[in-house]
């Protein structure tokens, strides 16, 4: 009997045994009986996903319905919260973790240890951290894992020839918990079995790709499909053999489709093998530029799946333009909660208020489906920072509805996290998670700038450290003035968008200040709304973000943290104090060194 020492995480409201089942609708019924609820469950498979709790608890549901049903009714109880009334549906029927996962068992962008699911080339995966990620997954209606990077590195490619009865394995673990395996492939596989070539087109191809999907089919019946990142920094694709990503993703598809399976074609195209001199391509523009004109090209069972900002996970991004364009195809968005860009899992940030005014700008009716790279490692705590913790448990119920109110889905893990704080503690966690973004923010590149970061790692300042590199992202700062002008003026990039958007961002006055140097190129004199100069409010954001980061530091000293929570939360914020003061100097000086323009208030700058 597999059991763990102790529930981690949000789990406290589960026995620390495990449940050995195999399918979902018997993980509902032992999790039920083992946390003492007596609720008879009625399994109505037409139900599939959703599920509705009758006032004499009673779950009705689909086979993975009822075990959703079942996780909400333990949740709402331990955290004192009313049982969700009326069918519970979830928004879309694909909720995915994408896991950067190599197979040689480090993780691409991971912050918390190594994966827990690949070492040395193969699968080395402990059973019952397993069934733990399954309830976790399931517990917040997560249910597509696709296990390895979206650059299939090293190995990874057996995972579909003789990885498959590993890969078969594994997924008898997760079907319990109605979490279906994906897996990443490599565009270019079939060069490795003599096939010369990899074009979408050629029958060679196709027929390699169909027989080798009903291999993968015959080991694992409800694997969700394949995710691919294709002709993206450096990878395999159709490009090579002068085809587009319609006829890259359809030929795919159509390997899957006889057993249902979804052909997951991620949009992160661009040229990154930019010259820096080169003005006119706008980095932010690639992947419309690259899909639009395909929209109605795609086959049913394909999904594109679209980063949520024109960029790349920055701190702060507009939506994508691709995802208000495509009317006539299936997508997906992502976010990242690997926090690559926003702190290493070490900075406190906070994710929901990001999901929401992203879901708020797109509307929820654009996407098919949704995705997160994952934030998840060996680390006793799954997520190196206990509080990281929470964009995976918010993740997962905002996928199922993203309706969800950031605070709701903060203060419901809180609560479910450690139910040992009372109402005050636990207003002052929720406080200071609802406002880490924006301290993260402050203190990081100015007003929707980005690419300030240190190349190498993507953690601390590194003012200067894109400028001059290949990947398309500058600042083109100077002495007057620092930003890239994206209006019909400029670039053209905010032509990309719908007249409603288009009016909010065109006048360099009018946009909100938190993205105005992401649209506009601007003086450091040039007054914001608020009636400060430019350089001024760089200086005080980063003045301000620090003293905001210490009082968040004054906050956590003060909860009641159980250990070992509190040593690593304690320890991290120290870390993400000399990071926010790092970044804090570097930028102001770097602003003034170009600026010569003194701070009013006449704080130190280097
Ligand atoms: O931001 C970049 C990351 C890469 C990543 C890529 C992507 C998986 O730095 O590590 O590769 O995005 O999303 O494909």
């Amino acid at each position: 009997m597999d059991t763990i020492k102790e529930a981690p995480c949000w789990l406290t409201f589960l026995p620390g045994e495990l449940p050995q089942t195999s399918a979902p609708e018997e993980t509902a019924r032992w999790e039920l009986a083992h946390a003492g609820a007596r609720c008879p469950l009625r399994v109505d498979e037409a139900m599939g996903d959703a599920f509705e709790i009758g006032e004499d608890g009673a779950i009705t549901g689909g086979r993975t319905g009822v075990l959703y049903g079942a996780y909400r009714l333990l949740m709402a109880r331990a955290a004192k919260e009313p049982l969700p009334r009326g069918v519970q549906r979830p928004r879309y029927a694909l909720r995915m973790l994408n896991c950067w996962d190599n197979a040689e068992g480090d993780i691409e962008r991971g912050y918390s240890g190594r994966s827990l699911f690949f070492e040395g080339g193969r699968f080395a995966y402990d059973p019952a951290r397993m069934r733990t990620l399954g309830r976790m997954l399931a517990s917040v209606g997560v249910n597509v894992l696709c296990v390895n990077n979206v650059n299939v590195l090293g190995p990874a490619w057996r995972l579909i020839e003789d990885g498959l009865p590993e890969l078969a394995r594994l997924a008898d673990i997760f079907r319990a918990f109605g979490v279906r395996l994906m897996v990443s492939i490599d565009f270019a596989q079939p060069l490795r079995h003599g096939i010369p070539t990899a074009d979408p087109l050629d029958e060679r191809v196709q027929r390699w790709w169909a027989e080798q999907t009903d291999k993968v089919y015959a080991a694992i019946p409800d694997l969700a499909g394949y995710l691919v990142k294709a002709d993206s920094e450096h990878r395999p694709g159709p490009f090579a053999y002068g085809r587009d990503h319609a006829d890259g993703a359809n030929m795919l598809a159509r390997a899957l489709a006889p057993h249902g399976g979804a052909l997951v074609w991620r949009c992160f195209v661009y040229n990154c093998q930019q010259d820096w001199r080169d003005r006119k391509t706008d980095r932010p523009m690639a992947a419309y530029t690259h899909y639009a004109p395909l929209d109605g090209r795609f086959d049913e069972n394909v999904i594109l799946q679209v980063k949520h900002g024109p960029f790349d996970f920055q701190v702060r991004e507009p939506v994508s333009p691709l995802l208000l364009a495509m009317k006539q195809t299936r997508m997906a968005v992502e976010f990242q909660l690997a926090q690559e860009y926003t702190g290493h899992q070490i900075d406190l940030y906070a994710m929901p208020p990001m999901w929401r005014e992203v879901f708020d700008d797109m509307g929820a009716e654009r996407v098919q489906a949704i995705a997160a790279v994952g934030n998840l490692g060996r680390d006793e705590n799954y997520t190196g920072h206990p509080f990281a913790a929470a964009n995976l448990f918010s993740y997962g119920l905002f996928a199922w509805d993203p309706d969800a109110e950031p605070r709701a889905l903060l203060s419901l893990w809180g609560r479910l996290t450690y139910p040992n704080f009372s109402e005050r503690e636990q207003r002052s966690l929720c406080d200071m998670l609802m406002e880490s973004r924006a301290i993260y923010e402050q203190y990081t590149a100015p007003l929707g700038l980005c690419w300030m970061v240190c190349r190498d790692g993507h953690y601390g300042p590194g003012p200067d450290d894109y400028e001059y590199a290949a990947w398309g992202t500058y600042h083109r700062a100077d002495r007057d003035g620092v930003g890239i002008d994206r209006t019909a003026s400029g670039t053209g990039y905010l032509m990309q968008y719908p007249d409603w958007l288009r009016e909010r961002y065109e006048d360099a006055a009018r946009c909100p200040d938190a993205l105005k140097l992401f649209f506009h190129r601007m003086r450091y004199d040039d007054v914001l709304s608020d009636g400060r100069t430019l350089i001024q409010r760089i200086y005080d954001d980063h003045f301000e973000g620090v003293e905001r980061a210490e009082a968040m530091a004054k906050t956590l000293r003060a909860l009641p943290l159980p250990s070992p929570d509190r040593e690593v939360a304690l320890e991290r914020m120290e870390r993400q104090l000399a990071n926010a003061r790092e970044w804090r100097d570097q930028v102001n000086a770097f602003f003034h060194r170009y600026s010569g323009a003194p701070d009013a208030h006449g704080r130190p700058l280097y």
